[in-house]
């Protein structure tokens, strides 16, 4: 079919895609030389760097996958053979004495098979299992010599292989992707120098302080331990009561109970590296920095009815977004940017740059970009890349080093210590997906599942039989910065610690109007499945200290009044005066950078999926027009119907429906385009699965183009603005197309334009009206 044919693919994976330049590697070999599988000169001419020319290795390849390959498989014409290399006879049938006679202990091959079998499963994540990961790579603008000798910032141009993987927090490894969640943003950078590794999340602070609370935190989150319920939600009595209880989560709620914790796609949501790092030059001179990920895409989200019903109708609906996206060749990109700072400036701020449930705003110190990342290759395997992949806060290299956020530091506990579990033993960083691409050299030695054959008599240092070495590197080794340090042992918090609301309300301040109709619905949505009145009680009291309209307003659906606002116990405050010093007011009130309408991306459709719903007799030019113009903008376009197979246009060759109502429901496509329809020879109007289709498009702010002036289906659906051209509605677009296979070009352009910006939520209302 031909517009199949036309589907962009991944140009790495010709061959999985059935495409004629396809190389097919080698029946039985690993697969090899990048540059047999490249063609380079298309790859390198759509992502070549506009600011840096020509990057360093082959473009659109991964160098990580060479040391990758060294354990890839291909299994084509080869025979089965056990683990031991032994060929298989009979994959079917387990040995027996006699046909009908007992099984014998002396089947070798059944008992390998199934003891192999029933160790398959290893422990999942303790937070973050369910996941999504793929190859690419950071290019660095410039050197930052300035800053850091970090190697991936060494020279412009310069590129480091990455692999990424992003998650949801709560929900375990077979749970949906579209919760109300936290999404990871796990970088872990195959320097020249060691593995970097940036942990960091979508949201820029986090819910607690501390360390010490963050099994608290997390017990709270996960489903509560006596009936296991609910998966992959904080709308239950523990989480919110847990948080109730710990004001300092009031800043991270306001970004929870925002769309960025629904985002549309992974490719769509920022990555913030939380705490605040120090970057060390050459003279070893220190800087502070926050590390911010801005997706070309831009920043976009689901609406919340939406999130619940693509959770039943895919669950796996980021995971399969990122992985289409990378196949079809569209590959996922961000900016990374430095807000560097000093301490002299850091002392002067109302709050203290120790503290991840803070930001710092950028009106105090603006973004720095210095570098891309691109992602160009999904996993070969999920379990062996995917799962097996260790990050680690503690995988730091020469010219980055941590502060004393003392969440930090049990993360740099934590991360190392877990994966021993997880993953069976210290010898984690040897399983591929791991290991650094610089050889590792030192006196560690054995354990479970070692690979490494260490030559020579000496696993100590220092020697003389092994001539001294491994040897330290000395100044060109990983020098910890020599901060200074004071004070008395003690458990406690900074004074500037205790301030929690001032960028709560900064949040708030700083939402459109559509976002912060968003958050009063979350708020609302989470407390009343909070069964429990006095932790829905205390959540209003906190927010009443946050902003007072916002508290009246969940108040008003939760059919409650809004108590007294917590008590506040910052230095200063009414409760805290004169005790303690005394707090600053905040230097920013309002930061439109803290909107997702802030970042809209490049427009273009990115992958974004339009549905072209089609029946018998449809117009198939007006419908072939609309599919090129939604591909060329790099858009998904899909013909949609109630039965796969062809259906018949009113003039032409005959088209193939590829998705049905059925298995693809509205709330899996970011537009529609509605058939030219009218109200005496109804088709899809009379059916009532079309018609929530579009409904639900309707109710989640999503462009609806109708070819012709008016749409029976449309109207069905009781959607205001439904009548011919709209009625002002800024998300509906009538073409007039009527048979004769022309199409208004500026009527296509603003509706594709209109796809790109994401959603016209001026329609949007509470309740919906559809
Ligand atoms: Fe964590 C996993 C991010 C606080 C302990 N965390 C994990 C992952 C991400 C984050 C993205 C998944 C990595 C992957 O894809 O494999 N975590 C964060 C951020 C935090 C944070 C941005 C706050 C700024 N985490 C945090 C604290 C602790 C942990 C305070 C413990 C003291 N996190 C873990 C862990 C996990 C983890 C238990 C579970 C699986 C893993 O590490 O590999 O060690």
């Amino acid at each position: 079919d031909t517009l199949a044919a036309a589907m962009p693919s991944n140009e790495n994976k010709a061959a999985e895609h059935g495409r004629d330049n396809a190389v097919s590697p080698p029946q039985g070999t690993a697969v090899d030389s990048p540059d047999d599988l490249v063609s380079a000169s298309t790859v390198a001419e759509d992502f070549a760097s506009d600011k840096v020319g020509d990057g360093m290795p082959e473009l659109g390849y991964n160098p990580t996958n060479e040391s990758l390959d060294r354990v890839r498989v291909d299994s084509n014409g080869q025979a089965l053979t056990t683990n031991q290399g032994v060929r298989v006879a009979d994959n079917q049938n387990s040995l027996k004495a006699g046909l009908r006679g007992p099984t014998l202990m002396e089947d070798f091959i059944l008992r390998e098979k199934i003891t192999h079998f029933d160790h398959e499963r290893i422990p999942e994540r303790v937070v973050h299992a369910r996941g999504s990961a793929a190859h690419g790579y950071f290019e660095a603008y410039e050197a930052l010599d300035d800053l850091t000798v970090a190697a991936p910032f060494a020279a412009p141009g310069k590129r480091t292989p990455v692999f990424v993987r992003f998650s949801t927090v709560a929900g375990e490894r077979g749970s949906t992707d579209t919760a109300r969640d936290v999404r990871g943003f796990a970088v872990k950078f195959y320097t020249d120098e060691g593995n970097w590794d940036l942990v960091g999340n979508n949201i820029p602070v986090f819910f607690i302080q501390d360390a010490m609370k963050f099994p608290d935190l997390i017990h709270a989150v996960k489903p509560e331990p006596h009936h296991g319920m609910p998966q992959a939600a904080s709308a239950h009595d523990t989480f919110w009561d847990f948080v109730s209880l710990m004001p300092e989560s009031a800043h991270m709620l306001m970004w929870a109970m925002s769309d960025r914790a629904i985002p549309r796609s992974y490719r769509m949501m920022q990555g913030f590296g939380v705490h605040t790092f120090r970057l060390i030059n050459a003279r070893g001179e220190a800087h502070f920095v926050k590390f911010h990920w801005t997706p070309k895409a831009g920043t976009h989200s689901l609406v919340w009815d939406e999130a619940v019903k693509i959770s039943g109708a895919d669950s796996d609906f980021h995971r399969r977004d990122l992985w289409e996206a990378i196949e079809a060749g569209n590959y996922p990109e961000w900016e990374l940017s430095l807000q560097v700072f000093t301490e002299e400036q850091a002392e002067q701020w109302s709050f203290d740059i120790l503290d991840a449930t803070k930001l710092v705003p950028e009106e105090l110190v603006p973004l720095r970009p210095v570098g891309r990342m691109v992602l160009t290759r999904n996993p070969d395997n999920f379990f062996a890349e995917t799962e097996q992949v260790a990050f680690c806060t503690a995988h730091i290299i020469p010219g980055i080093d941590f502060t004393n956020d003392p969440l930090l530091a049990g993360r740099i506990h934590s991360y190392v210590d877990t994966q021993i579990t997880r993953l069976g033993g210290p010898n984690f960083h040897e399983i591929p997906i791991n290991a650094p691409v610089t050889q590792i050299h030192n006196n560690q030695r054995d354990g479970l599942h070692r690979q490494a054959i260490p030559r020579g008599r000496v696993s100590y240092e220092p020697n003389s039989l092994g001539g001294g070495c491994p040897f330290q590197a000395g100044a060109s080794g990983f020098v910890s910065y020599p901060k200074a340090i004071q004070g008395e042992a003690l458990r406690g918090k900074p004074e500037r610690f205790a301030e929690h609301y001032n960028q709560a309300r900064l949040f708030w301040n700083s939402q459109s109007e559509a976002e912060q109709n968003h958050i009063v619905g979350a708020y609302r949505f989470e407390l009343t499945r909070v069964q429990t009145p006095a932790v829905r009680q205390r959540v209003l009291a906190l927010l009443a200290r946050v902003d007072a309209t916002l508290a009246q307003r969940v108040a008003d659906g939760l059919g409650m009044d809004v108590p007294a606002p917590l008590p506040d116990f910052a230095p200063g405050s009414h409760i805290g005066a004169g005790v303690q010093g005394s707090v600053q007011p905040p230097e920013v009130t309002q930061s439109p950078a803290l909107s997702l309408m802030a970042r809209p991306g490049d427009g273009a459709l990115n992958g974004r999926r339009v549905a072209l719903l089609v029946h018998q007799g449809v117009d198939g030019a007006a419908v072939r027009a609309v599919h090129t113009a939604v591909l060329q903008a790099g858009g998904v376009p899909r013909l949609i119907g109630h039965r796969l197979g062809d259906v018949q246009p009113a003039s032409g060759d005959p088209m193939q429906v590829e998705v049905t109502l059925e298995t693809a429901p509205g709330a899996l496509w970011d537009a529609v385009v509605l058939p030219d329809e009218s109200a005496d020879r109804p088709n899809l109007s009379i059916s009532g699965q079309a018609v929530s289709f579009v409904q639900d498009l309707y109710r989640h702010c999503k462009p609806i183009l109708v070819l012709g002036h008016s749409s029976a289906l449309l109207a069905a659906t009781g959607a205001p603005g439904s009548a011919e051209e709209g009625g002002g509605d800024p998300g509906l677009f009538f073409m007039d197309a009527g048979g004769k296979g022309s199409v208004d070009a500026d009527v296509m352009s603003t509706f594709i334009t209109a796809v790109g910006q994401h959603r016209p939520f001026e329609r949007e209302t509470d309740p919906p009206l559809v």
